[in-house]
């Protein structure tokens, strides 16, 4: 009963690996891993389905910046993951999957066993940053540190490495854990001549904006990039992904609303636009309808990303060493009109917003930024107030926005921010998601009230796929295959233990507070139809 074996081998170089949990659900393949987790006393977290597991690993990495292991079982579990996978890749999240596989002598030889897939490994190889099978116990420990280094390079994201159940089970009692590395070295470094380049063309520019995306909170730049903005008093705008990245009370913050005739016009006008972090997507670029007027002077530690649409200036290189060394070349500019320029767009887009009439909506998020302090989590699905927030809530602390955006992921929001709680106990922590986002994850309501997890969740309940209504309405002039019935979804919660009352927009306020003082889960239904933001001109 005692024999080493592979899996104490997983669990043992996990924590070598500073692995403070391990998110996942068992399978009768991985069962040797899960022994080993519990040998080592490695804190686990089980999800009730592989696609939330995925999910729950992303909330956490991406809030913590650290990578986050998840055990899953061969072939229809890992399978199950892939969507979460496909976000966590596409947000850059380091996920590093273990996944179990058929006994080696059998893998490709279709005799029939339980779980077999063929070239199990060949499906997420599209989908992750890298993948590596373990052919032995003694392989375990350097490739597991080999996938926390992938996972942990910029550009981070998820990778998979695959353990044969045989492997697993079978005697590693010669088989030692050292200490282990799974930090990547820095970089990728500017080079010089680059950096050089992109020095002289800024310098020279008279109406600079800078342009955060996401790379800058997972390099952890954003002190480097409010310190460069200051020297070359230059508004700030952010993507969805990039917000916190400047605080939103900055003179030189714009926000996020890179849909506004002001964001566009205030970038389209620039002479030269420092975009840091960013793939210039098609939600970052008016669905790629952007046409600047200057240069693009474009930091990425993902060299693909140069010219991909849009002609620049690259400079390949982590956001946070880039921007530190850009900072050095540049002569300070003498304050200008950056903070001025940046109010300008501020208030024409408030403007835009009073006259659209969207008074509850607008409502909604003031009452949550007032409950949810700056340094707390806010994980918003895929819904219509989370498209509200993702554009004109003011913006948190860095790595506390979550957002699908990534993949567009409906059903992320509620998963993920139980793995934020779990990466930063203390903190608090709201999903708001749709009532058709929630049907992917409810059965996490048992998760959260089984780990006692410190986590409020608002269900706005519309009785239908409500920007699916909205696009239906616009385009076809009616709609069709839509509307859901509408389940108790405070009865829903309490059927599991969890907390759970009804809200309306009078009484959100109380009830956030109440929700997020409970310890351990909470739940508040709002039922309410609302409506999609328009952008202002
Ligand atoms: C995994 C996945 N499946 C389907 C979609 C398409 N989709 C986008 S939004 C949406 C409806 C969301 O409905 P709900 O969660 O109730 O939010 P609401 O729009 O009503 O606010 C759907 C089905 C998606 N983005 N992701
Ligand atoms: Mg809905």
């Amino acid at each position: 009963m005692t024999t080493r074996i592979g899996g104490d081998v997983v669990a043992e170089s996990l924590a070598a690996l500073g692995a403070d949990i391990v998110f996942g659900l068992p399978g009768i393949h991985a069962l040797g891993a899960w022994e080993g987790l519990r040998r080592a006393g490695v804190r686990t977290l089980v999800s009730r389905t592989e696609f939330s597991a995925a999910m729950t690993a992303d909330g956490y990495a991406r809030t913590t910046g650290r990578a986050a292991p998840l055990l899953l079982s061969t072939g229809p579990g890992a399978l199950n993951s892939l969507t979460g996978l496909m976000e966590a890749a596409s947000s850059h999240s380091p996920v590093v999957a273990i996944v179990s596989q058929i006994p080696r002598d059998l893998v490709g030889r279709r005799r029939g066993y339980l779980h077999e897939l063929d070239d199990q490994l060949a499906i997420f190889r599209p989908v992750v940053k890298w993948v590596g099978r373990a052919q032995t116990a003694d392989a375990i420990p350097d490739m597991l540190a080999e996938a926390y280094r992938h996972a942990l390079a910029a550009p981070s994201g998820p990778v998979v490495l695959e353990i044969p159940v045989d492997v697993l089970t079978g005697d590693a009692s010669s088989v030692q854990v050292g200490s282990l590395d799974g930090t990547p070295p820095a970089g990728p470094l500017p080079q010089a001549d680059a950096l050089t380049r992109a020095a002289a063309i800024v310098s020279d520019a008279r109406q600079p904006v800078i342009w955060a995306g996401g790379g800058v909170l997972r390099s952890a730049a954003w002190e480097e990039l409010v310190r460069l903005a200051e020297q070359l008093d230059a508004p700030v705008v952010t993507t969805y992904m990039g917000r916190g990245a400047i605080p939103a009370d900055h003179p030189l913050s714009v926000g996020s609303g890179n849909d506004e005739g002001a964001v566009a016009d205030l970038l389209e006008s620039a002479d030269v636009i420092l975009a840091v972090g960013t793939e210039l997507g098609a939600e970052t670029t008016r669905q790629y309808a952007f046409r600047p007027q200057g240069t693009i002077v474009q930091i990425d530690a993902d060299p693909t990303r140069f010219g991909a649409t849009y002609p620049v200036v690259p400079v390949h290189a982590d956001a946070r060493l880039a921007l530190a060394a850009l900072a050095e070349l540049l002569p300070a500019r003498p304050t200008a009109d950056g903070a001025t320029r940046a109010a300008a767009a501020r208030s024409r887009i408030a403007e835009g917003l009073a006259k659209m009439g969207r008074d509850v909506e607008l409502d909604l998020l003031t009452t949550i930024d007032h409950a949810v302090p700056r340094s707390g989590v806010r994980s918003y699905d895929m819904t219509i107030l989370g498209y509200w927030a993702a554009a004109h809530q003011s913006a948190p602390d860095p790595r506390r926005f979550l957002y699908p955006l990534g993949s567009g992921t409906l059903g992320y929001a509620w998963p993920a921010a139980l793995g934020a709680s779990i990466g930063n106990p203390g903190t608090p922590v709201l999903a708001v998601v749709g009532d058709g986002g929630f049907c992917y994850g409810w059965a996490e309501l048992a998760v959260a009230q089984q780990y006692g997890i410190n986590v409020a969740l608002l269900i706005v309940d519309d009785g239908t796929y409500g920007i699916l209504r909205e696009y239906q309405l616009a385009a076809y002039g009616h709609t069709h295959e839509v509307d859901l019935v509408q389940p108790d979804l405070v009865a829903l919660a309490t059927s599991v233990g969890v907390p759970a009352r009804t809200t309306t927009p009078e009484t959100l306020a109380d009830d956030l507070s109440w929700a997020l003082d409970t310890d351990g889960p909470a739940v508040i239904v709002l039922r309410r139809r609302l409506v999609a933001a328009e952008v202002t001109a």
